[in-house]
């Protein structure tokens, strides 16, 4: 059976995709490897039309097309039941929902508004296009971003007290073994580092350890 998944293009072979990167995390806890990664541009709608989707990653699993990296969690957790578990049952699964909602609404958005200008450079003409024409009317023009981001970055750090706690209490906020909720924040994190050197963690904040670990990146 093979397997495929769709995931964002960037000019250098980063993952700029939050998205892309939390489906990346959830197939290496399950140990399920893929035949093929096909690489897409924003613009590229075409390419996953198939999926019904106007967005990536889509997976394709043997026969079954999935598009939305919470429906391929769940999909890979209940096709693959046997393998190491991404929720750790029902009430696992439920409170992982609460996070895929908090990425989002507001942590996806909060990480854009420090990164998005930086992102750009990884673009081709096309998608940075594309990114301004569909972003600037929610953000503003994106230069203006990176003009007041050193004044909100403190808030922000402030606002992951929470984060920060429970991973410092349990070891990952699923516990003492990381799980989706644990992918879906730490894949946030990872797509702000791959698209810009701005740092949005200081290095000895536990929530930059944190999630590099689970990003298979050494601290
Ligand atoms: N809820 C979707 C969101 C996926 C998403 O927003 N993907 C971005 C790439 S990071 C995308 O393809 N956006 C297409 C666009 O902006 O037109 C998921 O969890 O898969």
């Amino acid at each position: 059976m093979s397997r495929t998944l769709y995931d964002l293009k960037s000019l250098d072979g980063r993952r700029l995709s939050p998205f892309g990167q939390r489906v990346h995390l959830a197939l290496r806890h399950k140990d399920l490897g893929l035949d093929k990664v096909e690489l897409v541009r924003f613009v590229d709608k075409d390419a996953i039309a198939f999926a019904k989707s106007q967005s990536v990653p889509v997976l394709v699993d043997g026969d079954k097309v999935v598009a939305d990296s919470w429906r391929i969690a769940n999909h890979l957790e209940d096709t693959y039941s046997d393998r190491p578990s991404l929720f750790g049952g029902e009430a696992g699964r439920a409170l992982a929902r609460y996070f895929n909602n908090w990425c989002g609404i507001w942590l996806t958005a909060e990480i854009a508004s420090f990164i998005l200008f930086d992102m750009l450079q990884h673009l081709d003409e096309e998608d940075r296009a594309y990114i301004r024409r569909t972003r600037e009317p929610r953000f503003g023009p994106l230069e203006s971003l990176n003009e007041t981001r050193e004044a909100r970055l403190p808030s922000f750090r402030k606002t992951l007290d929470p984060l920060r706690l429970t991973v410092k209490q349990n070891g990952n906020l699923h516990g003492a073994e990381a799980g989706m909720a644990d992918f879906m924040v730490a894949a946030a994190f990872h797509w702000a580092e791959q698209s810009s050197a701005f740092a949005l963690l200081t290095s000895d904040d536990p929530l930059y350890s944190w999630s590099k670990r689970i990003n298979g990146q050494s601290p």
